[in-house]
C-alpha cells in the first residue's frame, strides 16, 4: 500500500537548538516558523518536533509536566497553532513527541500521587523498601544506576527507568491510558500529522520482581516489548486511524522480529519503528564503550532490516546520537563522506529522517571539559565512572565520543556571532566551526552538502523505484558497499566507496547521479564517492 507517510521525508527539529527568535539563547516556535521556507526549500515534508511541552527540563523536555501545553521558553499555544497552520500552507505536517512511559515529577499527577490516599497514587509505581535501605528490586536504569527514588512524604520509593525526575507511569491503572487517549485527541484535533512515541515498547511492566540477570539493564526482561504494551498500542492506533495520522515508535532493544511485531501492518500497532541495531554496530556492550566503525557490519545490519521489516525508518542521526560524519564517514573527506551518507539515507527503502544540521554536515561538539556539557545522561555517566575511580582523561574520552550533546549544539545558520541561532548567549555552546559550516554558505552553492540533500530528496520524490523498489544487497565490504533497488521497469544500482582512497570496481551502468557530479562512470570511484546507476 502506498500510504502517505511512506512518501514523506522527515526532518527532526530539536527546538531548543534550532532557532531563537527573542535572544534568550533558547530556540523557540517563532524561530521554527521563521525557518519554514528554508525547510520547504530543502524539500522535507514532515517535521518532528522534540518535546515543546511545559517541563522542568531535567532531560530537555522528555520530562513533561503538562501534555497539553507549551513551555513558555518555546512560546505559546497560539504560536504552536500558527506553526501547524504555516507548515500546512507549505504542504508540511508536524509530528509531536509523545513521551508516555514517564512524566516529570513536577506533573500534577505525580505531585498528587505522593499522597498515599490520593486517587492518583496508582498512576505510578510506589513500593516499600526493605531493611537497611534495601531497594524494592535490583533493576538498573537507562541512564545508569538503580531506578528507585525515595520520597520522604509518602515513605516509599517510586520507579524511574530514566532520570529520578522521570517517574514511570503505571498502566495497570486503567485511568492512565484514558488520560493518554485524551492527549492524543487534543493534539490530533489541532491538526498534527502524528506522533514520535518515546521508548514506546517499555510501557508495560509484567512484574517488579528482581532479576537474576546481573548484566546491563537488569530487569529489562520485565518490560521490553511485552503483550501488555502491544495491547496498549492497538488501543492507541484506533484513535490514530480516525485521523489518518502516522506513528513512529522509538523502540529500544528490538531485533527485526520484535520490530515486526510492533509495526507489521496487520497488527495495527505502530506504523514504523526506530531500530537501534545499526547504531549499535560501533559499540561494545553499552553505548559509552565505542569501538571502531566497520562498514561491512553496518551495511549488513541495514540490509537485514531492509529485508526483514515491511517498512523501515532510515536514520543516521538524532538528538541522542553523536553526529554521523565523524562516526561513519571521514573528517578528512568531510563533505564527500557527508554526501555518501546522504546517498545511503535516501536510496534505502523506507521513510528517511534528517536530523537538524545533518544536511550541512554539522560536527560533534568542540567542548574541552565536562563543565560545558548539559546532557543529564552524560553527567550521570560521568559521576558513575568517577565513583568507579575511572581517571578523568579516560572519562572525558568516553563522554566526548558518546555524549548526546554532540548533536544538540545550536543550529549553524550563518557566519556571524551566535551563528544566526541567537543574538544572546546560547544555552549550549556553539561549535566554533560555524564560520565555515553554516546554512548560508551552502544554500546557493550547487556543490554543497545541503544542495546534495536537496537533489536526492527531489529525486526520491519523483522516482518510483527509489520509493517502492525492492532492496537487494550486492556487497557489504568495509570499504565498498553496493545494493540495488529493483522497480517495475528499472533497476538502480547504488555503489558507495566507503574509504579515503580511490577504488576500481566492477560496477557499470548509466550515471543517474554521482556525488562528485561526474556524468560518466567506468567503475572507478573517488574517495567517498557515491553513485546511483541505472541498469545492472
Ligand atoms: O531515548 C531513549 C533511549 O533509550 C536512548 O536513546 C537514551 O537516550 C539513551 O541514549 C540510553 O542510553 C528517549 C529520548 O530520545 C531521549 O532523549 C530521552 O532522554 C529518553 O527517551 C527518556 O525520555
Ligand atoms: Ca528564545
Amino acid at each position: 500500500m502506498h500510504e502517505w507517510w511512506k512518501e514523506a521525508v522527515v526532518y527532526q527539529i530539536y527546538p531548543r537548538s534550532f532557532c531563537d527568535s527573542n535572544g534568550d539563547g533558547i530556540g523557540d516556535i517563532p524561530g521554527i516558523i521563521s525557518k519554514l521556507d528554508e525547510l520547504q526549500d530543502l524539500g522535507v515534508t514532515l517535521l518532528w518536533l522534540s518535546p515543546v511541552y511545559p517541563s522542568p527540563n531535567e532531560d530537555n523536555g522528555y520530562d513533561i509536566s503538562d501534555y497539553c501545553g507549551i513551555h513558555p521558553d518555546f512560546g505559546t499555544m497560539e504560536d504552536m497553532e500558527r506553526l501547524i497552520a504555516e507548515a500546512k500552507k507549505r504542504d508540511m505536517g508536524i509530528i509531536m513527541d509523545l513521551v508516555i512511559n514517564h512524566t516529570s515529577t513536577a506533573h500534577p499527577w505525580f505531585q498528587a500521587s505522593r499522597n498515599v490516599e490520593s486517587p492518583y497514587r496508582n498512576y505510578y509505581f510506589w513500593r516499600k523498601g526493605g531493611k537497611h535501605g534495601k531497594l524494592p528490586n535490583n533493576w538498573t536504569g537507562f541512564f545508569g544506576g538503580n531506578c528507585w527514588e525515595y520520597d520522604e512524604r509518602s515513605g516509599e520509593y517510586y520507579l524511574h527507568l530514566f532520570a529520578p525526575h522521570q517517574p514511570d507511569l503505571n498502566y495497570y491503572e486503567p485511568r492512565v491510558l484514558e488520560e493518554i487517549k485524551k492527549i492524543l485527541r487534543f493534539w490530533l484535533d489541532k491538526g498534527i500529522a502524528g506522533f514520535r512515541c518515546d521508548v514506546i515498547n517499555i510501557l508495560w511492566k509484567d512484574s517488579l520482581e528482581s532479576s537474576p540477570k546481573k548484566l546491563i539493564l537488569t530487569g529489562s526482561e520485565h518490560y521490553l516489548s511485552l503483550d501488555g504494551t502491544h495491547n496498549i498500542l492497538r488501543q492507541l492506533r484506533q484513535i490514530i486511524d480516525e485521523y489518518n495520522a502516522y506513528t513512529v515508535g522509538e523502540t529500544v532493544f528490538v531485533d527485526t522480529k520484535k520490530a515486526c511485531d510492533l509495526c507489521a501492518p496487520e497488527r495495527h500497532e505502530l506504523h514504523t519503528v526506530f531500530g537501534f541495531e545499526h547504531m549499535e554496530c560501533d559499540q561494545k556492550i553499552v553505548k559509552w564503550l565505542k569501538t571502531s566503525h566497520h562498514w561491512g557490519k553496518f551495511m549488513e545490519t541495514l540490509a537485514k532490516w531492509q529485508n526483514e521489516v515491511p517498512w523501515n525508518t532510515i536514520y543516521l542521526e538524532n538528538h541522542d546520537q553523536p553526529r554521523s560524519i565523524p562516526r561513519f564517514g571521514s573528517r578528512r573527506y568531510h563533505m564527500e563522506s557527508g554526501k555518501l551518507l546522504a546517498t545511503l539515507l535516501f536510496t534505502l527503502k523506507g521513510t528517511p529522517y534528517v536530523y537538524q544540521g545533518q544536511e550541512i554536515g554539522m560536527d560533534d561538539f568542540d567542548f574541552t571539559s565536562m563543565a560545558q556539557v548539559r546532557d543529564v545522561e552524560s553527567i550521570n555517566v560521568d559521576k558513575l565512572l568517577k565513583s568507579a575511580k575511572i581517571p578523568s582523561t579516560l572519562r572525558w574520552k568516553m563522554i566526548r565520543a558518546t555524549s548526546r550533546d554532540n548533536a544538540r549544539t545550536p543550529m549553524q545558520w550563518k557566519n556571524k556571532l551566535g551563528a544566526g541561532f541567537t543574538s544572546g548567549t546560547p544555552w549550549l555552546g556553539i561549535n566554533s566551526n560555524y564560520k565555515t559550516i553554516n546554512v548560508e554558505a551552502q544554500k546557493n552553492d550547487p556543490n554543497s552538502l545541503r544542495s546534495w540533500y536537496k537533489t536526492l530528496i527531489a529525486l526520491r520524490k519523483e522516482n518510483p523505484t527509489l520509493l517502492w523498489g525492492d532492496f537487494r544487497l550486492l556487497e557489504a565490504g568495509d570499504t565498498l558497499c553496493a545494493y540495488q533497488r529493483v522497480g517495475e521497469d528499472e533497476t538502480l544500482t547504488i555503489v558507495l566507496n566507503c574509504c579515503d582512497q580511490m577504488q576500481q570496481t566492477q560496477y557499470t551502468g548509466d550515471v543517474v547521479l554521482s556525488s562528485y557530479g561526474s556524468h560518466t562512470f567506468n567503475g572507478a570511484l573517488l574517495p567517498w564517492e557515491a553513485v546511483i546507476l541505472r541498469g545492472e
